[in-house]
């Protein structure tokens, strides 16, 4: 096998760059990414052989990013991302100078990490619609058929499809009693669509939701789920759906767009006070959002599903009569103070706020029985600790209306892909929540006003001397610079503003938030003269 490797890799030449496993996996200009590839292929198959042949994802994507880049990231067995340690391994094997040093490094994983060789390495991936894809998927297969694994293609996915794939693989045996679904589009359909569908029973229709979907895969997987459910129960129109004109994807259009631009897509043509959601490229984020009577954006971004999932779980659990559940939502420094405000004082639940990177949210939520997680670009969702499953399963309601509300926190379990932030799950809870509330998105978005808030990109010399403390929210490092912004925000009326080094882009990051528009945008301005 060892020549194998080596021949193998011979084929796919490494670009003479340093890479690094970042909070998005390797993201870059697809024509960089060959080498890369491969080289997280062998990875992929190691990390299989360690956990004892368990299946592991491989998913390429790069989200929200231009239709130029391509990206590459792991999926451990739960469904959820690769453990923090074998990043390292990743970038080590993606920065081998040739094809003898893979290999030399490849058989040094093998023993510095106690791995027995002789284990079958199990192995699944899927792609987002670039037009890259293919080429970088026959990459990945080259390293797989090398080292002998056994895997499977599944085409084209979006990225949480995949992370529920993995997980239903691997609770299919003991000692896991029920599998997490089948994995299979038609299963994960069907998990999805038949949880939302008992959620509707009795609702009225909300009139139609316009979906853009950033003409990325989220397009024909939304289309999937939506004819399962039917045109009874799921009144939508889908919007950006052009997956074969690959320059389009993310192209004016898309979460990220709307997020940075805070207006409509220019394709979107809808009445005002309609309610409208935009997926990323890979659907694994959504944000919602309307025109007012007045013609006036309005953004219902991550903190905002948050607040109304946590809000709606809350008043559930208190009518199925479960004592001491604890709820608790995980933010990023990224959340308008406005959320914080209203979860803590109005919701009264606690709130966490970890550094960025859905990673470290996402383990914050696992302490909680109840875990909401949201970034403020929408990407997030609702974990159920292991006890609370258990609880949920068997508790007995004392009354019909308990029973009722037990069904629909069973339903609203199954709703929810627990593995990674889904754009689709995601679209169909705020749909049963604010059907349930009977809201439209004028009385979501009434349930607090965010700040005034400014987010800039400084280009700096050198971003890695930005050393942050509480969770991101003061620099420790370059000296004095922390002072510095103390000074300034003390001066705006709530004013608040931070600066960190960005995990995707070579680039130090300023927020900023005040009582006033002017005031939060002069705030960013000054601190990012101060960093710059
Ligand atoms: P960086 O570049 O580290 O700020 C961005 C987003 C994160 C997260 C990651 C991963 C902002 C301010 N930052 O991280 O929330 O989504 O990308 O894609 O939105
Ligand atoms: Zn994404």
């Amino acid at each position: 096998m060892t020549s194998q490797i080596v021949e193998a890799s011979s084929r796919h030449p490494k670009p003479d760059r340093v890479f690094s496993y970042g909070t998005a996996g390797f993201r870059m200009k697809a024509v960089l990414l060959d080498a890369i590839i491969f080289r997280v292929g062998l990875l992929a198959a190691l990390r299989s052989q360690k956990l004892n042949g368990k299946t592991i994802g491989v998913m390429i994507t790069a989200s929200h990013n231009v239709p130029e880049d391509n990206g590459v990231k792991l999926i451990d067995p739960m469904g959820e991302m690769l453990e923090e340690s074998w990043e390292a391994h990743a970038a080590t094997l993606a920065n081998a100078a040739t094809d003898e040093d893979v290999l030399a490094i490849y058989s040094h994983l093998i023993v510095s990490l106690k791995i027995n060789p002789s284990v079958p390495a199990r192995v699944i991936f899927a792609r987002d619609t670039r037009e890259s894809g293919p080429a970088l998927v026959a990459s990945l297969v080259d390293a797989l058929t090398a080292v002998g694994a056994d895997f499977t293609d599944h085409g084209l996915l979006t990225t949480p499809q995949l992370h529920y794939f993995v997980r239903c693989i691997n609770t299919q045996n003991p000692p896991h009693t029920e599998a997490y679904g089948v994995a299979t589009e038609q299963g994960y359909y069907e998990k999805i669509g038949n949880a939302y569908k008992k959620l509707m029973q009795g609702k009225p229709k909300q009139g139609t939701v316009t979906v853009d979907c950033a003409n990325g895969i989220g397009a024909p997987k939304l289309k999937g789920l939506a004819d399962f459910i039917g045109k009874d129960t799921l009144d939508i129109k889908i919007i950006n759906d052009s997956v074969d004109v690959y320059s389009k994807l993310n192209y004016q259009c898309g979460a990220d767009f709307v997020k940075t631009q805070q207006r409509l897509p220019p394709a979107s043509q809808v009445a005002s006070l309609a309610r409208c959601a935009s997926l990323d490229g890979d659907a694994d984020r959504i944000v919602y959002y309307f025109n007012d009577a007045d013609g006036i954006f309005h953004l219902l971004d991550g903190d905002k599903i948050a607040t109304l999932a946590a809000s709606f779980i809350t008043d559930l659990v208190k009518a199925v009569g479960l004592a001491d559940f604890r709820i608790g939502v995980i933010q990023s420094a990224y959340a308008n103070g406005s959320s914080t405000g209203y979860i803590t004082k109005t919701l009264s639940l606690p709130v966490v706020c970890t550094p960025t990177g859905v990673k470290h949210l996402h383990h914050a939520a696992t302490k909680f029985d109840c875990g909401v997680y949201f970034e403020a670009n929408g990407h997030g969702t609702v974990l159920f600790s292991h006890s609370a499953h258990q609880i949920i399963k068997s508790h007995l309601p004392e009354s019909p209306a308990q029973a009722t509300a037990l069904e629909n926190l069973r339903a609203l379990v199954d709703l929810i892909n627990e593995t990674v932030g889904d754009a689709l799950s995601d679209l169909l809870l705020v749909e049963v929540i604010l059907a349930h509330k009977g809201w439209g998105p004028k009385e979501w978005d009434s349930t607090y006003t965010d700040l005034p808030n400014r987010l800039v990109r400084v280009e700096v010399k050198d971003r890695t001397v930005f050393k942050t403390t509480d969770a991101e929210r003061r620099l420790l490092e370059p000296t004095g610079v922390q002072e510095k912004i103390d000074g300034l925000v003390g001066k705006y009326k709530q004013g608040r503003s931070f600066a960190r080094a960005s995990g995707t882009e070579d680039a130090v990051r300023v927020y900023s938030e005040a009582a006033e528009r002017g005031e939060a945008e002069e705030l960013a301005r000054l601190v990012a003269d101060i960093v710059a």
